[in-house]
């Protein structure tokens, strides 16, 4: 044991140094590639694009504005923006607005239907965009397989169908990661989708298209799943909320690729969303009955939530240094939280976040699902990675380089079996601490992320980056991802805000709360 410690230590030394020396290289050598392209998105005009979306819905029912118009400025600024930031990979903008039409004829009647009731459908007539890994009748539903081109949903899936009855229009679909399984939402069917903020940055993924769409101003609202931070790292390199549910409050049927075995433990599908006072009706109308499950509906006090905090992971392996500038503005909360609300923030000592990765692939190691070359094939088989490497390099693959590695990567995590029980070993240990720690009324704020969005392509140089997040899937925690406002380089950044499970009104109440005072997300365009 005490020879292991010394080793990982030295490992960590090592690493650190070389990470001093790697990391303003790899900088340099992408900040001349992109020199010549990069730009920011042109401001949002129209108002209606700045409200959020019960505001919204109020207005629609109260008739001070047609559905028509809103879902008109949504389609008017989704098309302007996608010529930068290609987050779009199929629209129905012309059913969306023959849908919006249909809402104001039944508003403007004389008696309105039960279903169309402001408690039966809170958001009636508001537009949303829809993560393309998710079914949309009638829409493609690729995860930028190219195998998946012509593929088209016969029917919602379970989520999708809520949001629906609870009145929001879909407006398109979009882009994601292969398969949803790497930070950067490029894939070789539906392109690389850009950051609102600076078009050589990554959207994150690989709910990286709803990102880019709902910081952008063209969309307000979306739905993401998240199986090792696909909700969070986006909205979080995005400057936007994003929350990850409990397990078993939202239904992730209906998305491809869907986990199975016991990986669907870390699966979790979830809302994003500009305006921190949207997450609580939205996460109600997905999570449906099953709201009572978390106590959706009960009040919380901000001031009797007990507070924790923790800086960095405490030293992983393989695992980037959390940026000054991220640790910065989560020690501004810290301090405002302590010297001007005046409550309590104990920084929080325990260790074993140091093995965040470890603990997060060994769970998924374990839990038996289907591997990642077979989803490769769409369960034809599956798809030779070492061959698609060589023909990766000659520019011949269907496949991105990460899902390509990842397949490969995931026959050695199997040749690991001790290794990874004595892993989820040690993640069932901080699961008892964190929950003795924060009982049922304590809060957590931990980074999303340790860099503000990377340049394209340069995640491949911090692979295990997302262990930020990946952490709390393994925990099965509830999760709020809160932007905290921009970098000197005008990039988003923000925090997580962790809870134990059933008590994601918590965090929420806390971004809600935070939204308040440190302005929440910034538009697009506004210099710090
Ligand atoms: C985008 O980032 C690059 C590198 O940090 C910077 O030189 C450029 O000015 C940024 N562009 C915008 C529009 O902020
Ligand atoms: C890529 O996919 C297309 C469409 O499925 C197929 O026709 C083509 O042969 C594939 N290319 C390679 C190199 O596998
Ligand atoms: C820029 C880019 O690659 N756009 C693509 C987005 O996805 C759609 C649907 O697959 C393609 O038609 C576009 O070419």
């Amino acid at each position: 044991m005490k020879v292991s410690h010394l080793l990982r230590s030295i490992q960590y030394a090592v690493l650190t140094v070389v990470g001093w020396v790697l990391t303003p290289i790899i900088r340099l050598i992408f900040s001349l590639v992109y020199r010549s392209s990069s730009k920011c998105v042109t401001p949002i005009e129209d108002p209606l694009c700045l409200l959020p979306a019960t505001e919204l819905a109020r207005k629609i029912r109260t008739r001070e504005v047609t559905s028509e118009a809103v879902v008109r400025a949504y389609i008017e600024r989704a098309r302007l923006v996608n010529r930068d930031c290609n987050f779009i990979v199929a629209d129905r903008f012309q059913e969306a607005l023959q849908e919006a039409r249909n809402v104001d004829t039944i508003l403007d009647g004389h008696v309105i239907a039960e279903k169309f009731s402001e408690q039966n459908a809170p958001f009636l007539g508001v537009p949303t965009s829809i993560k393309e890994a998710f079914a949309l009748k009638g829409m493609p539903q690729t995860s930028g397989l190219v195998m998946m081109r012509d593929y088209r949903a016969s029917e919602d899936a379970p989520v999708v169908g809520r949001l629906r009855q609870a009145g929001l229009i879909p407006t398109m679909v979009t882009n994601v990661s292969e398969l949803c399984m790497w930070y950067e939402s490029a894939n070789q069917l539906n392109g690389r989708s850009c950051n609102p903020y600076n078009t050589s940055r990554i959207v994150g993924g690989s709910s990286g298209g709803e990102g880019c769409a709902i910081a952008s101003g063209a969309a307000v609202v979306g739905v993401g799943s998240d199986i090792g931070g696909s909700i969070r790292m986006p909205s979080f390199f995005n400057g936007i909320f994003g929350h990850k549910p409990s397990n078993g409050l939202v239904p992730s049927g209906g998305q491809f690729p869907l986990p199975t075995g016991r990986d669907m433990e870390l699966l979790t599908t979830g809302p994003m969303c500009r305006y921190a006072t949207d997450l609580l009706p939205l996460l109600k109308v997905m999570s449906g009955p099953e709201a009572k499950l978390a106590k959706l509906d009960q009040k919380v006090d901000v001031m009797k939530i007990r507070f924790f905090t923790k800086f960095d992971d405490g030293g992983s392996l393989l695992v980037s240094h959390v940026e000054p500038e991220i640790q910065e503005s989560q020690r501004k909360v810290v301090q405002y939280l302590r010297d001007t609300v005046g409550v309590h923030v104990e920084e929080l000592k325990l260790t074993k976040f140091q093995y965040a990765f470890e603990m997060w692939a060994a769970k998924m190691a374990l839990s038996g699902g289907t591997d990642f070359a077979t989803y490769m094939s769409n369960y034809n088989g599956r798809v030779n990675c070492y061959l698609e490497l060589l023909k990766w390099l000659v520019g011949r693959s269907n496949h991105t380089l990460p899902a390509i590695g990842l397949g490969m990567g995931q026959g050695l995590a199997d040749l690991t079996p001790g290794t990874n029980k004595k892993n989820v070993q040690i993640l069932n240990k901080l699961d008892q601490e964190l929950r003795e720690v924060l009982g049922e009324d304590g809060v957590l704020l931990y980074p999303t992320h340790p860099k503000v969005a990377p340049y394209h392509n340069e995640p491949i140089f911090y692979p295990f980056n997302f262990a930020y997040t990946g952490l709390f899937n393994a925990l099965a925690y509830p999760v709020t991802q809160c932007p905290l406002g921009l970098s000197s380089e005008g990039l988003p950044v923000g925090f997580q805000i962790v809870t134990t499970p059933n008590n994601d009104r918590l965090p929420i109440a806390v971004a809600v709360f935070l939204e308040r005072v440190f302005g929440g997300w910034v538009p697009p365009g506004t210099r710090p």
